[in-house]
């Protein structure tokens, strides 16, 4: 097991979503990333660092910039660990073509199983994407564990990059439609999920990403208090999904030392977070 303490800071990002069609929030995220890994031991990417993966041979200039950065952090001594999300859930599966040139390989990055328990301060914390915990959306659950098969998987990894792109493409465009004909609810985890991952894993605390809904949970459960941090989406002004509704920017990340649990960055909907706060420290808890 993971196990973190001592001297140790570790951080906690997800969901950047990074595409070459948003340079401003991969910037946005490349500059926060290097301004907070300065003393950082751990780094943990839960899921979604890119808005869809079809290979490890995908090209694009955010994705070279992505991989030369945590390559450059996990040269320089921070361990990196990356967790597939529900977009780029084949990061690391390689290509018929491009064995022993994986992600990990090149990004440095230890790939993290979904879900994963590490020691956190002595607090035994589950980490997961996120998207296990939104069993509402049946639908989403039915693909998810097809396309989590290697049958599956190999057989979309044979098609020529060009025809994955494009099935990707697809894949994107189809969620976005189903989107519209679902319930808020079915977007957001279920308490019975929740606490059914914190009682199978003995955890006493969550993290994880994916519903794009920050904020720190604390529920009561029969086996004392359960803390769930969820944690932001990332994207710059002009970038962001809704304009009309979002600030001009978000993303941040949790950082766990002996110091205590700190969000920094831009945190909406959690209290006592400033909006646009760029990337000092917002909040201790
Ligand atoms: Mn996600």
């Amino acid at each position: 097991m993971i196990r973190i303490g001592g001297g140790d800071r570790a951080l906690f990002a997800s969901d950047v979503h990074l595409d070459d069609r948003h340079p401003a929030t991969a910037e946005h995220f490349f500059d926060a990333l290097a301004h907070v890994s300065a003393d950082a031991t751990h780094l943990f990417l839960l899921g979604d660092l890119f808005e869809y993966w079809v290979g490890d041979d995908q090209p694009g200039a955010t994705v070279d910039a992505a991989i030369a950065l945590l390559h450059a952090l996990s040269a320089g001594g921070v361990a990196v660990y990356v967790m597939r999300g529900n977009r780029d859930f084949l990061l690391d599966r390689g290509t018929p073509a491009h064995a022993g040139t994986g992600f990990a390989s090149r990004s440095g990055a230890q790939m993290l199983p979904d879900p994963t328990l590490v020691e956190l301060f002595e607090t035994p914390t589950l980490l997961l994407h996120g998207d296990s915990l939104c069993t509402a959306d049946r639908a989403y659950q039915n693909f998810r564990e097809l396309a989590r098969t290697a049958r599956w998987q190999d057989a979309f990894l044979h098609h020529s990059l060009a025809e994955r792109i494009e099935q990707a493409h697809a894949l994107r465009e189809q969620s976005e439609r189903s989107k519209a004909g679902k319930r808020p609810e079915w977007m957001n985890v279920t308490a019975d999920a929740v606490s059914a991952a914190a009682l199978t894993h003995g955890a006493h605390t969550l993290i994880h990403g994916h519903t794009h809904r920050p904020a720190c949970h604390r529920a009561p459960t029969n086996a004392g208090e359960l803390v769930r941090w969820v944690l932001p989406d990332w994207y710059a002004p002009d970038e962001a999904a809704d304009p009309e509704s979002d600030p001009s920017q978000r993303g941040g990340f949790l950082q766990v030392s002996a110091q205590g649990w700190e969000t920094i960055g831009v945190w909406p909907g959690l209290a006592g977070v400033a909006a646009n706060t760029g990337i000092a420290a917002a909040r201790r808890s």
